[in-house]
């Protein structure tokens, strides 16, 4: 991508958090609209979360106008839509490397700038540390505000009331923001995002010193309530607030001891800086409903919000390029492009098909049917699935029960996500031994989305669990028949993770039991050199063996490597004879520490085997973010690399047997 250039630009040229205070509501039109261009530019190149982005723009200048960044603490739920914060606190610049390695992250992160108060990436966490802030802030007597900006669905999410609930305990001065976009990835679901709805409906605030007369004829109020509020002294002050009191439709935010305000047009700059003006008077909670539009001011964004939530670079094309010269430099890489599907549309295929023969199938998301595959599924039996929300310990407790009647819950959950209901899986379901069937996708690292996304976790967290079976198939044959052979007896908690990536395109044919508990020999080579190596590779990292096992017979090391698909249990035939070989290597997208190779030291320090493991995954540290190819390319994990490290270890450090 070439240089950015702001020149042509009326306003962002100048715009940052501090000048955009001095615009006139004109000249911030023009200025949004700039911003929108940018952001979409920039996604046309990198990728990114565009609808949200484009949502909160209008919300977001206003906070800027109104708080300040460098003191007050501005705290963004999930951070997915904190882009135009990004770019108006001095980060303009370097926002086009956006989601590049080295470059700026697409969630905000507090090693990237003093402007980022708390990171983030998944949803619900944003209310208990704004109320952490808040009440250090009481405790060391300062005077910062402190704002939180929370979507409609991570309102849902229970650690969100979590929070809430505990603001109760401690009330002090806080804003928080709900931006209701009405959408999560998908629609929003649940009976909290229905009572949102109704305050939606009510009327929406337009002016502070609107008379009060021309609002009381548009409330559906009776006279006596009408009265009270035309009694209300200090109208202007506390206007905004006694207009959706509870005594006329019930806030339940106000129930908590949040002060309610809203609905406000969260479009409406003009709007916005008044009531951020009114809320910084006021010494308590308060909640400002915001209403936006998801994808504002872009076509296709605001008709498809679902499909344009997250992009892929190139996918929308913006009407001009006003800040680069041209799309040159768009590379693609194998992670990002390809004509074949992905894991995620083959898991989607198979569980329809396979459920069209077993009733028995419930399919469950939390808040990601088509991140997940699961569309289909949703529309082909809309009675056996569950959109849960952005709730995942209780899609696994809800699972339970389900399972408990003979039903076969099928929970799909990044795995990333599912970190989040560890417990549930340890103390709900595999202490109780309930089969239920989890499917993790975007297992190993994902790209762009970075370490908050990455899920390279999963192996470690789940074989330490007692009752449990893990699988990482490594193609699309592998996932449609462990799925088969899984369900077709599903006896105890299991797991299936796969990763973000296209499959290889193979021909599929019916499905078959197979032995899933086998690792199979996929390379064999035929002369015995002096120096034997074994390859133990699980999953997607079977992409390298055939170059790595092509290099090490140029240089006469005898190697045979095993697709190990059952990470727990270890296939214990394969690996007692591993003492025929001078080094064992193993190979696993997903961090060392915990993983598939220590569990297989620690399956031969328990047999008495000793051979030098050459273990290759991620390292204790987290993966920052960038495309696939660019992140296994600087952490060594590509054929030549992994190649060379063996042939120093056969040729100059293992003793050879
Ligand atoms: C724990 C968790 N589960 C799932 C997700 C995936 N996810 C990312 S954004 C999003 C929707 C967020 O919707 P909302 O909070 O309303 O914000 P909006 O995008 O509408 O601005 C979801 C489900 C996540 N980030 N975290």
């Amino acid at each position: 991508m070439g240089e950015v250039s702001f020149e042509n630009t009326r306003y962002l040229k100048y715009a940052d958090y501090q000048t955009i205070r001095d615009f006139n509501y004109q000249q911030l039109q023009v200025l949004c609209q700039e911003i929108r261009d940018y952001i979409t530019e920039v996604i046309y190149h990198n990728g990114g979360h565009f609808g949200s982005n484009l949502g909160i723009l209008e919300l977001t200048v206003s906070i800027l106008r109104n708080f300040n960044p460098l003191y007050d603490k501005i705290v963004f739920d999930t951070s997915h839509q904190s882009y135009v914060y990004k770019i108006l606190t001095d980060r303009k610049e370097s926002f086009k490397t956006l989601r590049t390695l080295g470059g700026i992250s697409g969630f905000s992160k507090i090693k990237e700038s003093k402007f980022d108060h708390f990171g983030a990436g998944h949803a619900g966490t944003g209310l208990s540390a704004a109320l952490g802030y808040a009440k250090a802030r009481d405790i060391n007597k300062e005077d910062y505000n402190v704002v939180c900006i929370v979507g409609d669905a991570a309102l849902t999410c229970g650690v969100t009331f979590e929070a809430i609930n505990n603001l109760g305990q401690y009330p002090t001065k806080m804003v928080i923001v709900l931006n209701d976009n009405e959408y999560s990835i998908a629609r929003n679901v649940g009976a909290i995002s229905m009572y949102l709805k109704k305050l939606r409906n009510s009327p929406i605030i337009l002016k502070v010193e609107e008379r009060i007369d021309d609002i009381l004829t548009k409330l559906p109020v009776n006279s006596v309530i009408k009265e009270w509020i035309r009694d209300t002294k200090s109208w202007v002050e506390e206007g905004f607030t006694k207009l959706v009191s509870p005594s006329i439709i019930g806030v339940i935010f106000e129930e908590f001891g949040i002060q309610y305000i809203g609905p406000v047009d969260g479009h409406n700059v003009k709007l916005l800086d008044e009531v951020f003006g009114f809320t910084k008077s006021l010494n308590k909670p308060v909640i400002v409903h915001a209403i936006t539009q998801k994808g504002k001011g872009n076509n296709e964004a605001e008709n498809h919000s679902e499909r344009m939530h997250g992009v892929a670079k190139g996918k929308i094309k913006p009407s001009s390029f006003i800040y680069f010269s041209t799309d040159e430099g768009m590379k693609v890489d194998d992670f990002t492009k390809s004509v074949n599907k992905t894991y995620t549309e083959i898991f989607g295929e198979a569980i329809v098909e396979l459920a069209k023969r077993d009733e028995k199938i419930v399919a469950i998301t939390a808040a990601m049917p088509s991140g997940t595959g699961l569309v289909s599924f949703s529309k082909s039996f809309p009675d056996r699935f569950f959109d849960v929300g952005i709730a995942e310990e209780h899609a696994v407790i809800f699972a339970c029960g389900l399972a408990l009647t003979g039903l076969k819950p099928v929970v799909a959950i990044y795995s990333t996500f599912l970190q989040r209901a560890f417990d549930m899986l340890i103390h709900d379901v595999a202490l109780q031994n309930i089969p239920i069937l989890f499917v993790l996708d975007r297992a190993g690292i994902v790209g762009e989305d970075g370490p908050t996304h990455h899920g390279v976790f999963d192996l470690s967290y789940l074989r330490i669990i007692p009752n449990v079976e893990v699988f990482a198939p490594s193609d699309e044959l592998e996932l449609r028949n462990i799925l088969y052979t899984v369900l077709l007896d599903l006896k105890k908690p299991t797991f299936i993770r796969y990763p973000r990536d296209f499959v290889e395109g193979m021909r599929l044919g019916e499905f078959e039991k197979t032995n899933i508990y086998q690792w199979r020999m996929i390379h064999q080579t035929q002369h015995m050199f002096d120096r034997k190596v074994a390859i133990l590779s699980t999953g997607r990292m079977k992409r390298w063996v055939n170059d790595i096992c092509g290099i090490l017979e140029r240089a006469k090391v005898s190697v045979t490597a095993y697709n190990c698909i059952s990470v727990k249990p270890l296939d214990s035939n394969v690996l007692n004879s591993m003492v025929n070989y001078d080094l064992v290597v193993t190979l696993e997208d997903n961090v060392l520490a915990g993983g598939f190779s220590s569990y297989v030291l620690e399956f031969f320090n328990d047999n008495g085997i000793s051979r030098r493991v050459l273990r290759v995954g991620w390292p204790d540290e987290f993966v920052d973010h960038g495309p696939m190819n660019s992140l296994f390319k600087h952490y060594g994990i590509d054929s030549n690399e992994i190649a060379d490290k063996i042939l120093k270890e056969v040729f100059y450090k293992v003793e050879v047997f």
